[in-house]
């Protein structure tokens, strides 16, 4: 935990994320609320008037408290609209509890968070209102380990495997890889989907392309969406629907009530991609 004392020694003008050597996006800071090393990476909270609360983990944004809907609603809810019957959810990364506050709008029985660091959890039940009530939920479950890891030794099956991972860097390098996806695949129910985030379209369409090669091996159904993301590198982000059975444009049922950006108009939109993403995916 930081103490009152260095807050007041090291409190910057300005929080920045580069997103290239050259640019990048900076925050001013009104407050720092948090900042330490954990076991795994670099954790800081810091008040902004604009976007209020800001989690940074290795000096990338991860969350706002005022755009996180866009990230959590988009990478959430597009899965579970196509799904036929979303049970058994797991969900590997996302310490901070957005995404699965989205996973419990849903009637499902079981949602598993997989997260490695106990102390985004800690941080995050401190500073974000959605983690504790959505981790007192009895349809929940934590755990802490690496999610590379878990999906290995585990026994059990998912309808929904959310990867919300930060970039590949630091402890979320091997929920990147192809490793990983593989592994991923045994942990899916026949009817399974898998997403992930998967970038900046803008700054990271080399990597994009290389996840799609070798995603496009292991799965029929490889079908990559963007969504705006007003705090993330560029401003848009994109996200990928993995299935073997389970097309994202046949919709099954409506989503919750009460959220921000997602509707069934804003799904289908969201799979069509401009011009320089359209050689990505499978197509479905
Ligand atoms: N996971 C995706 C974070 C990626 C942001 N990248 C960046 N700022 N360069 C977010 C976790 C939120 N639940």
């Amino acid at each position: 935990m930081s103490t009152k004392k260095e807050n007041r020694e090291a409190v910057p003008l300005e929080e920045r994320e580069y997103h290239s050597p050259s640019s990048g996006i900076f925050f001013k800071v009104k407050k720092i609320l948090y900042r330490d090393k954990s076991d795994y990476q670099k954790i800081e909270v810091i008040e902004n008037e604009c976007f209020g609360r800001v989690l940074l983990l290795d000096d990338l944004v991860q969350t706002t408290e005022k755009d996180e809907f866009f990230y959590h609603e988009m990478l959430v809810h597009p899965a579970l609209v196509s799904h036929p019957s979303p049970q058994n959810i797991l969900l590997i990364g996302g310490g901070d509890g957005g995404a699965l506050k989205e996973i419990l709008r849903w009637p499902i029985k079981y949602a598993c968070l997989v997260e490695i660091d106990q102390q985004v959890i800690d941080v995050s039940k401190e500073y974000f209102p959605w983690l504790l009530p959505s981790l007192e939920d009895d349809r929940t479950e934590l755990i802490i380990a690496d999610g590379s890891e878990f999906i290995e030794k585990t026994g059990k099956k998912f309808d929904i495997v959310f990867i919300d991972s930060s970039d590949p860097a630091g402890p979320s390098v091997s929920l990147h890889e192809s490793d990983f996806y593989e592994k991923l695949k045994s942990c899916l129910n026949r009817r399974g989907i898998a997403v992930s985030q998967a970038g900046s379209p803008f700054y990271h369409l080399e990597s994009i392309k290389k996840k799609d090669a070798f995603l496009e091996k292991l799965f029929k159904n490889v079908c990559f969406y963007t969504s705006p993301v007003p705090t993330y590198p560029g401003g848009s982000w994109c996200f990928v629907f993995l299935s073997d059975e389970v097309q994202p444009l046949k919709i099954k049922r409506g989503p919750p009530r009460g959220l921000k950006y997602f509707n069934l108009n804003i799904h289908e939109a969201a799979f069509s991609l401009p011009n320089f993403l359209k050689d990505l995916g499978s197509g479905d």
